[in-house]
């Protein structure tokens, strides 16, 4: 059998029709769109599609803004730091809510905001890795500037209460920003139905290719660059545009949209079938109750088994999976989703990501289950804690 990927909370395959749409902007429609001759203005229609793809994805009105930037990282640090410098700095908002499982991208933002002088809330996550919208209720003061929850969280696939989360700060008049960058192509998102602030997104988490995201701006509110320089996007985010990763991000999203219903039947049954089948194997712990889960991503802890020694047995058998986030697989500290949930010592260095694609087969399933199977009952025979 070739190589199974089963870390697609990490990074996609590219749809092979994302591919072919992007190649002739790099060769042959290279024209910056800035210029005014023909290389440039002959990109113009081709990139209001990409854009008008992006609004009807995620159901925003054309009087939002959707901001082209490098990567979710770069949305992220877009937001926490232009509230920072708009609202929070001399300001007479000095408080940032959220949660204690933010990607590295939000969490160390924030962190280094605090050392700017923000106060900041870190809500921790109850026993099924979620936040409730009652825990932020809870947190918010007179001096809330923005409440910042992911939509989905990349370890687990814990699904957060957005929607609640978001008409809760829309009431307080409170800002309120997402981290969308696993939710998107695994469960709708409607901003007319959820009105969300700010929401950050990255095209190679749903097909796309790496290297461009976006930044959605509710209508009429004014976000300081993190980026300054030219008058692209209106001044708001400058540099050369990315016109084929553009192009890529908004076929990505259209083709992500078209694959919803697919991915809440076949996706979520592969991935049931292989949460049950690990799950017989005894001894473990799924994180996340599933029906609260996005449906490809299981995250589970196996008593008595090193994460990294399983990840390792199944990448010797072609098998791609992860301890956590692909950003901190170096790091030696327990896994911070583990330890979030309050999982004792013995727990702390479990665990394992799985998480599935439109792409993945039922064959891929039904190997990965047997060689995870036989993997385990290898590592605990020779485990001198088991
Ligand atoms: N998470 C993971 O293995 P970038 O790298 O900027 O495209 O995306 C950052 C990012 C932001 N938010 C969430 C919720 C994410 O999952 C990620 C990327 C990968 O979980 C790589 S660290």
């Amino acid at each position: 059998m070739e190589r199974i990927y089963l870390d697609n909370n990490a990074t996609t395959l590219a749809d092979p029709k994302v591919k072919a749409a992007m190649e002739p902007y790099l060769c042959d429609r290279y024209g910056n769109p800035n210029s005014l001759h023909s290389f440039g203005t002959e990109v113009h229609p081709d990139l209001r599609t990409a854009m008008n793809r992006l609004y009807r994805g995620l159901n925003a009105d054309d009087e939002d803004d959707i901001l082209v930037t490098s990567c979710a990282t770069e949305s992220n640090n877009t937001v926490l730091k232009g509230v920072f410098f708009d609202l929070l700095r001399g300001g007479e908002k000095d408080h940032i809510i959220t949660t204690s499982v933010e990607h590295p991208c939000v969490a160390n933002t924030c962190r280094f905001l605090a050392g700017q002088g923000v106060k900041l809330t870190v809500l921790p996550v109850d026993k099924d890795a979620c936040v409730s919208a009652d825990a932020v209720r809870e947190a918010l003061t007179d001096r809330t500037a923005l409440v910042s929850v992911m939509w989905a969280n990349n370890e687990t696939g814990v699904l957060f209460p957005v929607a609640e989360i978001a008409r809760l700060c829309r009431e307080r008049g409170v800002l309120f920003h997402t981290d969308a960058v696993q939710a998107i192509g695994k469960v709708p998102v409607d901003l007319r139905a959820v009105p969300v602030d700010f929401l950050s997104l990255s095209a190679h988490k749903f097909h796309g290719p790496k290297g461009v995201g976006a930044l959605f701006v509710r209508r009429g509110l004014k976000l300081s660059p993190l980026l300054h320089g030219g008058e692209q996007m209106g001044g708001r985010r400058a540099g050369t545009l990315n016109v084929a990763g553009i192009v890529g991000m908004g076929l990505a999203m259209e083709l992500a949209v078209d694959h919803l219903a697919f991915e809440d039947t076949e996706v979520r049954r592969l991935r049931d079938r292989l949460e049950d089948a690990l799950l017989r194997i005894g001894d473990v712990l799924v994180v996340g109750r599933r029906e609260l889960r996005v449906p490809n991503t299981v995250f589970i802890s196996v008593r008595g088994v090193e994460g990294e020694a399983l990840l390792w047995d199944l990448n010797k058998a072609g098998i791609a999976a992860s301890t956590g986030s692909a950003c901190a697989s170096e790091s030696l500290e327990a896994n911070p989703v583990l330890k979030a949930i309050g999982a004792g010592p013995e727990l702390a260095h479990t665990g394992i990501r799985l998480s599935l694609s439109r792409f993945t087969t039922e064959a891929e399933i039904d190997f990965t289950t047997k060689t995870f199977t036989e993997a385990v009952a290898r590592l605990r025979a020779i485990s001198a804690s088991y």
